[in-house]
């Protein structure tokens, strides 16, 4: 179902119209209430009335992390507080959070992109939306809970954890739709076999998931596991949470980019220079529509293309194709690049492997060393120690082969690798310690 068919099937000359009206809008904003924007472009030569075109996008200077952080807390923000409802922070793994400001309007457009987003997965009026994203801080748990409500849809706001509880009320009420991190999912999933639970008695027909990158092998795992179709869902704290972007369920191939509300641009992620529809390069978000905390050209560091190709959906805005890594998760192991995602990619490819696994990565003198803990089932576990070192080395070779990287396999047995019940921590780098 399209949610809002007025501004989702806009054509593209109308939509940029609207894009220009708002960019020009959000940027004469900032420029007159946030000092520090005024001064990043009186260094860069540029005022808002320099900005008559979309093209002139790229006049603005980039915002980065280290630019919030700057103005930790609440330094860009271009309303007084007394006009911000509510924050959220990231929760980052060094040093103070992120933090962002919403309006009442805001939190009404989030809302609003949210529930377009949900119905652009497949979710509908009268489904029961399990919420296992985490309530809090983070933004994925409020986000898709108001979202689902102003879709229609009956929401049971069950957050992260108990998962065997979440188990039982997903069977007793009939839960339709599952919200959470795909690594939930698996450990959900998990959790329902051991239970002797035929995942085909329950009613899920569809899952959401995003928050984290997961592989295409790990989305089709999900989907046997579970018997639903495996959704991606984009979104980040900076540019509003989850809703930014949304695979189609009539097209899973890509996610629709909210474009009335955000303008993307692709650069190269070294040199900062704009990159064209199709190529690879980091993700940049301008917000056109955000009152409390807008951002100008932020630099999310996740990497992915874009496609201006027609969706079967009849959506018009521009997909993004799903983030398999960010700029800062890439490993360089003895100089070559590998994203985690990459690495999953394969195990998740070998039969019998779970899709459980951890990488750990060290320096031994002066050399990268990468070591895969993977879960292998019950079965394969307790085969011959012979047999298990042959599928070993049959996986180190597949990635050698596929990713140019000496990668160790240590196959472990099952539970053995901490399950997750948000974001899962794929990669434990001890040479940051
Ligand atoms: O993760 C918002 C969210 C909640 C998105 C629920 C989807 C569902 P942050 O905690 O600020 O916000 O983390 C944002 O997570 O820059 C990406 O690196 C990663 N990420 C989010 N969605 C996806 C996805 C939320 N579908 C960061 N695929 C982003 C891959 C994702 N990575």
């Amino acid at each position: 179902m399209i949610w809002n068919k007025e501004f989702e099937t806009l054509s593209r000359e109308s939509l940029e119209k609207v894009q220009l009206e708002r960019l020009q809008s959000v940027v004469e904003r900032v420029y007159g209430a946030v000092p520090y924007y005024r001064q990043k472009m009186d260094d860069a030569g540029v005022k808002p009335s320099d900005i008559n075109t979309l093209s002139d996008i790229n006049k603005l200077p980039y915002t980065t992390k280290e630019d919030l952080r700057l103005n930790y807390p609440f330094g860009l923000f271009t309303v007084p507080m007394e006009e911000v409802v509510r924050v959220h922070a990231s929760s980052g793994t060094t040093g103070k959070p992120t933090v962002v400001g919403y309006t009442k309007k805001d939190i009404e457009t989030w809302a609003e992109l949210m529930a377009r987003a949900l119905a652009c997965g497949g979710a509908d009026k009268g489904d029961m939306v399990h919420n296992a994203y985490g309530y809090g801080l983070f933004t994925g748990g409020l986000g898709a809970h108001y979202g689902a409500e102003r879709l229609g849809a009956t929401v049971i706001p069950v957050s992260g954890g108990n998962t065997k509880r979440q188990i039982m009320l997903m069977q007793d009420f009939g839960s339709t739709v599952l919200l959470c991190t795909p690594s939930y999912a698996l450990n959900l999933a998990e959790n329902i076999a051991e239970m002797g639970i035929d995942p085909a008695k329950l009613k899920l027909k569809v899952g959401i998931f995003g928050a984290e990158p997961w592989s295409v092998n790990m989305k089709e795992e999900i989907e046997k596991k579970l018997n639903l179709d495996a959704i991606d869902i984009y979104g980040l704290s900076e540019v509003m949470g989850p809703g930014v972007s949304c695979e189609c369920i009539e097209g899973k191939n890509g996610l629709h980019i909210f474009e009335d509300h955000f303008i993307p641009e692709i650069i190269d992620p070294e040199s900062g220079q704009p990159k064209s529809i199709g190529e690879m390069g980091e993700l940049v978000f301008t917000t056109i529509t955000k009152e409390a905390f807008p951002v100008i050209r932020y630099r999310t560091k996740d990497l992915t293309k874009l496609s201006d190709e027609p969706c079967a959906c009849g959506r018009t805005f521009h997909r993004m194709q799903r983030v398999t890594g960010r700029t800062d998760d890439m490993l360089i192991i003895r100089g070559v690049n590998v994203f985690p995602s990459q690495i999953e990619h394969v195990l998740m490819s070998v039969e019998g492997v779970e899709p459980h696994y951890q990488l750990l990565v060290d320096r031994k003198g002066a050399l990268d060393t990468l070591e895969a803990q993977v879960e292998v089932s019950e079965d394969i576990f307790s085969d011959e120690i012979k047999v298990l070192e042959q599928l070993s080395k049959n996986i180190e070779k597949e990635i050698k082969d596929l990713l140019g990287i000496t990668c160790k396999i240590k196959l472990v047995e099952p539970k053995t690798i901490q399950r997750s019940e948000g974001k899962a921590q794929r990669v434990i780098d001890n040479r940051k310690l």
